[in-house]
């Protein structure tokens, strides 16, 4: 009997991005741990992965290629051999290209962060093709592109550095569900005597535990940053030095402060005008003692309207008190350009035809229903989905599945599962997961590069995603070398070793080591050195004035409220929100039996008020309707939704639920301010007694 244990890397949409210690007994994977030795791990996984096995060995894993029996959706399927799929696969793509490649569409996301499973064979093969390219927005493109309008890049406080901080925002973020590691360091901040402030509509797992919880209406948050900024001035709790050398147009965001007071705020954010003095007062009282204080901002506060701005005003706040100049101090939306990734080795972008089309992913649903025209060009004909699960986790679902029911859509879906996805495509193709294949690993809350080994052999037929679009390209005829590279090649050339950052890269030793740490200081801006135009953090931006914003942290209402669309209040009073839960990643896991029985069922946390007025008791089954559509969860009656409010954590399999759907039958497919991200958290809705 032989005992390994090979070095990995989990590869699921978290920012914490752990490394792993997998077992091997017999070329069977026995057991997935923490490393204990990698600093941001710390030999601590979350409970999702611990049970990597439970996944992996799945009795529903897909094992060999499949083509579809029934109709679209149905589900039925019967056995294909490879030569057949790849065929089939390859005819139907070379007589829609000779027509027009660009009505062939990948649809990808972060099912896999693997920069080598993700985007780079599939990268390659998609650009000779001439296929339309996807704007990869489903998620953090928002915030994403507010951070860096005022900073200049998606770099930030260094996760290792926030147990050393007086003052903790946890501002639109759940860690102890979505950023656990984030989280243990927050916890030794409060051992160490830390403040931690959670602002988020709903009472979290994490804003429970924190001392104080700002319970704000969603979409509400770039008026409270104005607030705050507001206070900061008219107090002087500012580090004039700072702003002095490393900051652009506070004369003018003085000017636009001014009118932000407490009590505007307060009536926009649904809180009270102490609650936006106390928070001002202690971040900038604070920061003026010489201590640090820090921002974590994520996720939960970009899916609105306004999203965009919301991320950029609290980027500013920093600035604003020198909080910069302390390494644990300072704001971390994501680190992901902290990491000199090779895209041009990954994906060879010179491979795309000139002037191709793209589509965004996140209005996949009215997107699959256009005809060609010559504003969106040729109509959609066939889809390339790998590493995402759109009929569950797009908005505005009943769309979706419209779309995805096109009979003269040609679909292939490379999968692990039969997911809701799945269920639609004509052709479906067994993939390998992270225990089986190489990959190389960034992450966007840490700034360790990782290495993930195979650490057994491919489970029946599946293989990797990068082989598949390997093998679709010889069957393409498409003979540039670059489709020859086997993945520890891709891998090598992931990370640009000559950038000082990178300079302790060699892809043989990461194999080995597991974990390299970028070469950076450890307080990215005490000297300024902001990587926007002007090298400072920008209160005022010419390159929103471009683009055609406000150059100023403003406000941008939901287009879903009581106060933006009064009548459509009066139909549909209550705000929803749908956060992932804590067993589930996305749509990830909650087909694996002793998560979900964890979860439960799908479950709608309704304030007592809003539930007594609708005559609604704990544990009824309950209608969640708007125009878009329904859905039926059970009622949870708690406080923990503000009045007015209503949650449904996410994201439940379709098919899993007993009315064959979930929350995003009730999202809208409108766009964020910046970005051009989801609004999935901008949405009212009715509930009633089933
Ligand atoms: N267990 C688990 N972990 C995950 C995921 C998962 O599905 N499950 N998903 C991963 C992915 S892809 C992402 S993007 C991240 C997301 O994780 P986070 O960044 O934590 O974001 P969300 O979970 O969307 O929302 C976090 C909190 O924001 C609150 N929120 C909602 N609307 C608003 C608002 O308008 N303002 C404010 N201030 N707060 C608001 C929600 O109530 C929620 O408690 O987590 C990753 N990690
Ligand atoms: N209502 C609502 N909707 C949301 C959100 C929300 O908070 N509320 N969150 C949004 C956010 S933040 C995000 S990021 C998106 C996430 O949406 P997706 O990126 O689609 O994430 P998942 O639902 O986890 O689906 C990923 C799929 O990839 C598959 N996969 C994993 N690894 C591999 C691989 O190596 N190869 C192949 N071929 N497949 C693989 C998995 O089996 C899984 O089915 O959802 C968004 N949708
Ligand atoms: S999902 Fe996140 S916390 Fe869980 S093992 Fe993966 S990276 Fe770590
Ligand atoms: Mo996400």
């Amino acid at each position: 009997m032989s005992t390994t244990t090979v070095r990995a890397v989990c590869p699921h949409d978290c920012p914490d991005t752990c490394a792993l210690l997998v077992t091997v007994k017999d070329g069977v994977a026995t057991e997935v741990k923490g490393d204990p030795d990698h600093p941001t791990t710390a030999g601590v996984l979350c409970t999702k992965v611990s049970r990597y096995t439970e996944r992996t060995y799945h009795p529903d894993r897909l094992l060999h290629p499949m083509k579809r029996v029934g109709r679209k959706g149905e589900g039925k399927f019967e056995r294909i051999s490879w030569d057949e799929a790849l065929g089939t696969i390859a005819a139907r793509l070379k007589e829609i290209a000779a027509r027009d490649p660009q009505a062939i569409l990948p649809y990808s996301y972060a099912g896999t962060m693997g920069l080598v499973q993700g985007e780079s064979m599939a990268a390659r093969f998609l650009h000779k093709l001439g296929a339309s390219l996807l704007d990869r927005t489903i998620c953090a493109t928002a915030g994403g592109t507010g951070y860096k309008y005022t900073i200049g890049a998606r770099i930030g406080t260094d996760l290792e550095q926030f147990q050393n901080a007086k003052l903790i925002l946890i501002w639109g973020g759940n860690p102890i569900a979505s950023n656990l590691h984030f989280w243990t360091r927050a916890q030794e901040a409060k051992r160490r005597g830390a403040k931690l402030i959670a602002i988020d509509p709903y009472r979290s797992l994490t804003a429970e535990k924190c001392h104080q919880h700002i319970a704000l209406l969603p979409g509400t948050d770039a008026a409270l940053a104005l607030g705050m900024m507001h206070v900061l001035i008219r107090d002087d709790l500012l580090d004039h030095d700072y702003i002095a050398r490393h900051t652009l147009g506070f004369e003018q965001l003085k000017q636009r402060a001014e009118e932000w007071t407490p009590e505007r705020v307060a009536g926009i954010c649904g809180i009270a005008a102490d609650e936006v003095e106390q928070l001002a007062r202690l971040y900038g009282e604070t920061a003026k003692r010489g201590e640090a204080v820090a921002i974590r901002t994520n996720y939960g506060l970009q899916r609105v309207h306004g999203g965009g701005m919301a991320v950029r005003n609290i980027t500013c706040l920093p600035a604003l008190v020198g909080a910069w100049r302390h390494a644990a101090g300072g704001v971390q939306l994501s680190s992901s350009d902290s990491f000199p990734r090779d895209f041009n080795a990954l994906q060879r972008p010179e491979l795309l035809p000139p002037g191709t089309r793209t589509i965004n992913m996140s209005t996949i649903g009215d997107d699959l229903l256009r005809e060609a025209s010559a504003d969106f060009g040729p109509r959609i004909e066939a889809l390339i989905v790998y590493n995402s699960n759109p009929v569950a986790i797009a908005p505005q679902s009943a769309k979706v599945a419209q779309g995805f029911a096109r009979e003269d859509l040609f679909t292939v879906v490379l999968e692990h599962f039969q997911t809701d996805t799945a269920d639609y495509a004509d052709i479906v193709l067994p993939a390998t997961t992270q225990l089986e294949h190489v990959d190389a690993h960034s992450a966007y809350g840490h700034t360790y590069m990782m290495a993930n080994n195979a650490a057994i052999a491919p489970l029946g037929e599946a293989k990797p995603n990068t082989e598949i679009f390997r093998l679709l390209a010889a069957r393409m005829g498409f003979d540039d070398p670059c489709f020859k590279d086997s993945d520890d090649v891709i891998a090598a050339s992931a990370f640009n070793g000559k950038d000082v950052r990178a300079i302790h890269f060699d892809w043989e030793s990461l194999k080995r080591k597991g974990w390299q740490k970028l070469n950076l200081p450890d307080a990215p801006f005490a000297e300024g050195g902001f990587p926007t135009p002007s090298g400072k953090c920008e209160f005022f931006s010419e390159r929103m004035q471009a683009d055609g914003l406000d150059p100023l942290p403003s406000y941008i209402a939901p287009y879903e409220s009581h106060a933006t669309n009064p009548a459509l209040a009066a139909k549909y009073p209550l705000a929803m929100i749908s956060p992932p839960a804590r067993n589930f990643l996305n749509s990830s896991f909650v087909n694996v039996q002793s998560l979900r029985h964890t979860e439960g069922e799908p479950h709608l946390d309704i304030h007592p008020d809003d539930a007594g007025a609708r005559g609604i008791v704990a544990g009824d089954v309950v209608r969640i309707f708007n125009d878009r559509g329904s859905f039926v969860a059970k009622a949870r009656v708690t406080d923990k939704a503000r009045k007015g409010l209503v949650v449904g954590l996410s994201i439940w399999w379709k098919k899993l639920a007993s009315d064959g759907k979930n929350a995003n039958e009730v999202t809208s497919q409108r766009l964020t301010d910046m970005g051009g991200g989801p609004t999935f958290y901008d949405l009212l809705v009715q509930v009633e007694r089933v």
